[in-house]
């Protein structure tokens, strides 16, 4: 089993501990669950994966993400248009209290350009996301991503 970590490189970040206590005025507190990247078929390098995103307090967005695990990743939305599904790469996606962001194939997503093609189903990789409130303040978050197959 192969793992890619940055919690080397990230202890000055500080992961967000999910907790119960009382988020202050203005400030908000993340929390990602259930993260996952689809192996690519057919040895190409582009990736689609998804996760639950969660938050208490301020409203947040997602403006980017970064890996070990490939190249780069865009932040894409999938829509219906004259009957064909088409995904559109975006700057941003919004989550709030009200509404967790749920990213995942066939909505909503992240897809992975340059895919680390030694990497396996089984194996994780860890995804750093990058929120911010729209104000000019950006948090990061580190969060454990398993390489699942095209059919599970
Ligand atoms: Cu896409």
């Amino acid at each position: 089993m192969k793992r890619l970590s940055l919690a080397a490189t990230l202890i000055g970040f500080g992961l967000l501990a999910a907790c119960s206590s009382p988020v202050p005025e203005g400030e908000s507190a993340l929390e990602v669950s259930d993260a996952y990247i689809v192996m690519p078929a057919g040895g190409q390098g582009i990736a689609s994966g998804g996760m639950v995103v969660k938050v208490r307090g301020a409203d947040e967005m997602l403006v980017g993400a970064t890996t070990d695990a490939a190249d780069s990743v865009e932040i894409h939305t999938m829509s219906m248009e004259d009957g064909v599904m088409r995904m559109r790469q975006v700057e941003s996606l919004p989550v709030t209290e009200k509404e967790p962001l749920v990213l995942k194939r066939g909505g909503n997503h992240l897809m992975f350009f340059g895919f680390d093609k030694s990497l396996a189903v089984g194996d994780s990789a860890d995804v750093v996301l990058t929120f911010s409130n729209g104000q000019g303040k950006e948090q990061m978050l580190v969060t454990t991503a398993q390489i699942i197959g095209q059919a599970d």
